[in-house]
């Protein structure tokens, strides 16, 4: 199996790129943030408790999201691999992801990191606000909390996997295209 784990702060492209990688190299496609974004559409008590520190630009429960994980890592066992787009967003999420996959006699095979700079996330984000409809993108302060988030709880995620040597650094700023070559060439060599 082909296990890739796209990283980077919010905005960095994860789900553009995601959405390129499914196609060539037909992997499932797993976002905790459009999982949870389907939990609020539909209105369940989880979503509703989701919505809540998302639109804050806050992280949702360790356990909420490992658990969503899970169920989809259940639902989809006989894929070719998985793109996990957003996750693990904490070290504790990545011990348990490793867990979750060791229990299935699988592994992730490389993270693949985007680097873009604070400016260019802030302006990408805002330009997205003006027509996703998504509250978390269209408030400069929610953004720059997500930023925090992310420098805070989540950079140190990328050590975990500089430790397994697991760990691509990319730069993220570019054509959509270009980025995705790059992310390609690595792919391949997994
Ligand atoms: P997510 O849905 O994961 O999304 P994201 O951080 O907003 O962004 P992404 O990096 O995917 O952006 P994209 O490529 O689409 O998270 C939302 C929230 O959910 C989090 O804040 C958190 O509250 C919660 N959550 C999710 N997962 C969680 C977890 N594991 N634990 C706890 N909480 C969790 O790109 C952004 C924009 O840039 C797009 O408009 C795109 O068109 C543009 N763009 C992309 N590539 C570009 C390029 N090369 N040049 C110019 N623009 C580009």
């Amino acid at each position: 199996m082909l296990n890739l784990v796209l990283f980077g702060p919010p905005g960095a492209g994860k789900g553009t790129q995601s959405q390129k990688l499914i196609e060539k190299y037909g992997l499932i496609h797993l976002s905790t943030g459009d999982l949870l974004r389907g939990e609020i559409s539909q209105g369940t008590p989880l979503g509703l408790e989701a919505k809540k520190l998302m639109d804050h630009g806050k992280l949702v429960p360790d356990e909420v999201v490992i658990g969503m994980i899970s169920n989809k890592l259940d639902a989809n066992k006989d894929g070719k691999g998985f793109i996990f787009d957003g996750f693990p967003r904490t070290v504790a999420q990545a011990e348990a992801l490793d867990v979750l996959l060791e229990t299935k006699s699988s592994s992730i095979s490389g993270m693949i990191a985007l680097e873009v700079d604070d400016d260019e996330l802030e302006r990408r984000l805002l330009l997205r606000g003006k027509d996703s409809g998504r509250p978390d993108d269209a408030n400069p302060e929610v953004i720059r909390k997500r930023i925090h988030e992310y420098n805070d709880k989540t950079a140190p995620v990328a050590g975990f996997y500089k430790q397994q040597d697991k760990f691509n650094s990319i730069n993220g700023i570019g054509s959509v295209d270009e980025i995705f070559a790059t992310i390609c060439a690595i792919a391949d060599a997994y």
